[in-house]
Parts: C-alpha cells; sequence; structure tokens
C-alpha cells in the first residue's frame, strides 16, 4: 500500500526501507524527544494532558471524540491500578490504516501510550492487535523490545520515579471485539462481547479499574503534540477539527492506499492524490469513514472538506477515515448486501434487535439483489432499521442500519427498479 506521506505520523517515515520501524531510525526523526520533554522537564501530568486538549485531537477510531477530555476522566486520587488501552482491533471494512503503523512506525504508538500512562497515572498498558495481522503484531513485540532496552519501558524511565510497561494481545479477530468494551472483555479472557454504559472505561474498565482506550493513531500522534505544542497540531487542520488525519482509499481509484493530510483537505484532492477514478470512470458514491459512515453520492462528496464536521453537515461520518470509492458501474443494491451480511455476521447476538434484525436486513436486501424483492419490501427495511437503532447495547446494530437507511435513499430507484423488474440498472460484474 502506498503512504502518501503529509502529515505528524509519517512525516520523513521513508516506508520503502526495511528498517524504517526501528528505534534508531525513529529516534532519528525526532522520536522520544517529547518523553524525554516531559521526564527530564518535570511536565505536570496535568500540562500533558491540557497540551493534548489544547490540539483539538478527536479520537482516531471512529467516535471522534476529544482525546483529551477523555484523559481528563481518568480520577486522578484513584488508589489502584490503573490502565491504558490501545485498539488496534482494526476491523471496520474500508480501514486499514493502524496496520501500517505498526509496520512502519511502531515507535510512535508506543511513545504516544507512555506518555498518555504518565498522564493518567498508569502503570500498565496493552495493545490489543486485531487477530488476524500476524506480521504486525511480531514486529510490534519486536518494537516494544527495543524500547525496553533503550530504557523507555520498565522501571524508572530514564532515572525518574515514573515506571510504565506495555504489552501486545493478539485478538481473535472478531469485529465486535474493536467495540471498546468487549475488546475489555477479550482482554480479560472472556468472550468479546460489550458492556452496558455507562459504567465509561474511565470509571470501570479493565478488571473493573479506570482505563483510557484510544486508537492506535490518536496515541500515535501524541509525540508530535507534546515535541512541537498542541497548538502546531491544531493549526494542522481546521478550528475543532485539528491535525492531519489517515485516510484509508479503497475502490475504484488508481493508487488505493493510505494518505496522511491535514483535515480540511477537499475530498476533490484527495481523490486526486490517489490517481484519480480507475479507467476514467465516472465517480457513483463514497462511504467516507468506513462501512458504519452513510454512503453519500459523488457529486455531493466533491463538494466537501475531508474532516468531521464537514462530513457530518452532510450527514454522514468521518468515522475510521475509511473512504470507500464507487464507480458508476457499481450495484448499489449488491454493494448493500454484501455490508449487510458483515453486520450480520459480525453481530455478537447478546441483543434480541440487533441477533435478529441484521439478519432480516440481510435477507431482505439479498433477495431484492436476487431479483425476488417484494412491494414493501423498501419499508420493511425502515420499519426493521427503526426497531434496530439506539435500541442496543453497542453502535453495531446502529452502524448495520445507517447503511441501509443511506443506500435507499440516496440510490431508491435503484432498488425500486430491482424489486420491479428483476434486474439491475446497471451492470454489476465487478462484484
Ligand atoms: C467517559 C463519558 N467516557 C463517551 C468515551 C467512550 C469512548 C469514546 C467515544 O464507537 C464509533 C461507532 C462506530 N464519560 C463518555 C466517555 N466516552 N462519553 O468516548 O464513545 P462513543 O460511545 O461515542 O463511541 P464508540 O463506542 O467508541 C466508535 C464508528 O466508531 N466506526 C467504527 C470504526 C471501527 C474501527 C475499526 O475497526 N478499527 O475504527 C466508524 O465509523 O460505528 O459509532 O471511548 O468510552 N460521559
Ligand atoms: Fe452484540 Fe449487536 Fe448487542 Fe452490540 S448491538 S452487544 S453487537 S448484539
Amino acid at each position: 500500500m502506498a503512504i502518501f506521506v503529509k502529515g505528524v505520523i509519517f512525516e520523513g517515515v521513508d516506508t520503502t526501507a526495511p528498517d524504517c520501524w526501528h528505534i534508531d531510525a525513529y529516534m532519528a526523526r525526532g522520536g522520544y524527544q517529547a518523553l524525554k520533554k516531559i521526564l527530564e522537564g518535570q511536565m505536570p501530568q496535568e500540562d500533558v494532558i491540557a497540551e493534548v486538549k489544547g490540539s483539538g485531537l478527536r479520537g482516531r477510531g471512529g467516535a471522534g471524540f476529544p482525546t483529551g477530555l477523555k484523559w481528563s476522566f481518568m480520577p486522578r486520587s484513584f488508589p489502584g491500578d490503573k490502565y491504558v488501552v490501545c485498539n488496534t482491533d482494526e476491523g471496520e471494512p474500508g480501514t486499514f490504516k493502524d496496520r501500517d503503523i505498526l509496520l512502519y512506525n511502531p515507535h510512535a504508538l508506543i511513545e504516544g501510550m507512555i506518555i498518555a500512562g504518565y498522564a493518567m497515572g498508569c502503570k500498565a498498558g496493552y495493545n490489543y492487535i486485531h487477530g488476524e495481522i500476524f506480521e504486525a503484531y511480531e514486529l510490534f513485540e519486536a518494537a516494544l523490545d527495543e524500547a525496553r532496552k533503550a530504557g523507555f519501558l520498565g522501571q524508572n524511565i530514564l532515572g525518574t520515579d515514573f515506571s510504565f510497561d506495555l504489552f501486545a494481545h493478539h485478538g481473535y479477530g472478531a469485529y465486535i471485539c474493536g467495540e471498546e468494551t468487549a475488546l475489555l472483555e477479550s482482554l480479560e479472557g472472556k468472550k468479546g462481547q460489550p458492556r452496558f454504559k455507562p459504567p465509561f472505561p474511565a470509571s470501570f474498565g479493565l478488571y473493573g479499574k479506570p482505563t483510557t482506550i484510544n486508537n492506535t493513531e490518536s496515541f500515535a500522534s501524541v509525540p508530535f503534540i507534546i515535541r512541537d505544542g498542541g497548538q502546531k497540531f491544531l493549526e494542522a487542520g481546521k478550528p475543532n477539527n485539528g491535525g492531519t488525519k489517515l485516510f484509508s482509499i479503497s475502490g475504484h481509484v488508481n493508487r488505493p492506499g493510505n494518505y496522511e493530510i491535514p483535515l480540511g483537505t477537499p475530498f476533490a484532492t484527495l481523490l486526486e492524490m490517489a490517481g484519480g477514478m480507475k479507467d476514467g470512470k465516472k465517480l457513483k458514491a463514497v462511504i467516507p469513514g468506513g462501512s458504519s459512515a452513510p454512503v453519500l453520492p459523488g457529486d455531493v462528496m466533491m463538494e466537501l472538506t475531508m474532516d468531521y464536521d464537514s462530513i457530518a453537515k452532510a450527514g454522514s461520518m468521518l468515522g475510521s477515515g475509511a473512504v470507500i470509492v464507487m464507480n458508476e458501474d457499481v450495484c448499489m443494491v449488491k454493494a448493500l448486501e454484501r455490508l449487510a451480511y458483515f453486520y450480520h455476521e459480525e453481530s455478537c447476538g447478546q441483543c434480541t434487535p440487533c441477533r435478529e434484525g441484521t439478519g432480516w436486513l440481510y435477507r431482505v436486501i439479498h433477495r431484492i439483489a436476487h431479483g425476488e424483492g417484494r412491494e414493501g419490501d423498501l419499508e420493511l427495511l425502515e420499519s426493521v432499521g427503526n426497531n434496530m437503532a439506539g435500541r442496543t447495547i453497542c453502535a453495531l446494530a446502529d452502524a448495520a442500519v445507517f447503511p441501509v437507511r443511506s443506500f435507499t435513499k440516496h440510490f431508491r430507484h435503484e432498488f425500486e427498479h430491482l424489486i420491479e423488474h428483476k434486474k439491475s440498472l446497471v451492470d454489476h460484474k465487478w462484484c
């Protein structure tokens, strides 16, 4: 995958060099200076959190929740253990950015997690890594060894009284383990099923202790924020949308891959960076933030900038930054069928509306896609969706409903045509 290097994580990283992930290469790029700055300069914990707050960094895993605010939820005077956990359980269809951080710049994540541990008074951290990315897992373990040998992990880091250790944990390949509380259950060795929230992990997390969970990209952005200042990070993006962000572009573009660009960059520019539309075909639709984000018509996307507020205003979500580009040949019914199958397959089954509803959605969309749709099926989809969204323990049910609502809203004529004529409006040989 190509990585277009422009942002705070991949600036100066030569991803074609086999040794780019090593600690020496990282330190030559200014790595671990942020950690030295806070430990040697004895920067108070609250100042570190204030710097992260000031950066405008918003969670890069999907929800876009302000990272500094989340850090400030951790109880300061809690007498027992507290934990910091990284969510590298990247499983959202379209998303493939976090594995590249592990493969090409793992020390940025390690340094970010150590700084987080310091700021929130934690002695241990875990990185929960998706169960199907073996090379990235092994490489991250090797990077942890390097950090330990260099004295950045372990007891009395850099001769101070701050001690912190970090462990990698290989997940099990289930999408639902990327939901933060399911991840915690899985990390504890239990079945990976979401817990009811509240309480949030900040008060009841790993082993029932205060825990902060952030996405890989969020942690990996922290060294830059501490070293160069939150203000500089903020200015790299736009107000309320600080910094640069990794976008994973897939679909009908000439150069799919990860692109790290300032938040607020026009979608048209990003598309151009990715080499434009493959075979000169027309842009039909874009899912701007991973499969859970509502789909938008191509002409709407061409007017938007890639940031949380712009995409939300248009009725979708920036999510994890997974941009799925679809050309004029895509049958939107078939595309939705594939997504519906995914959520049906990945529902953990705890909540009846999700367990049964995802199956209903899939079966109805499947029959429409296969020329067996019935009059009233679109209304049925709407009704099933209304009985799922907002009625379950976690957001997976909502995530299954959003694509159904948006596909049937923006591309209704394709569904109606298939139901009426038992034939797709477009040739869908791509699927
Ligand atoms: C303490 C409060 N903590 C909120 C914390 C909460 C969490 C964060 C955001 O879903 C989305 C989902 C997917 N006291 C708090 C509090 N928090 N209020 O803030 O919380 P929330 O519930 O808004 O989001 P979430 O459950 O983390 C994540 C969407 O992301 N998504 C999924 C992407 C998947 C991947 C992947 O596979 N790697 O990225 C994409 O769009 O649908 O809506 O930490 O504890 N009062
Ligand atoms: Fe499990 Fe679905 Fe309920 Fe989430 S909404 S807890 S995935 S059944």
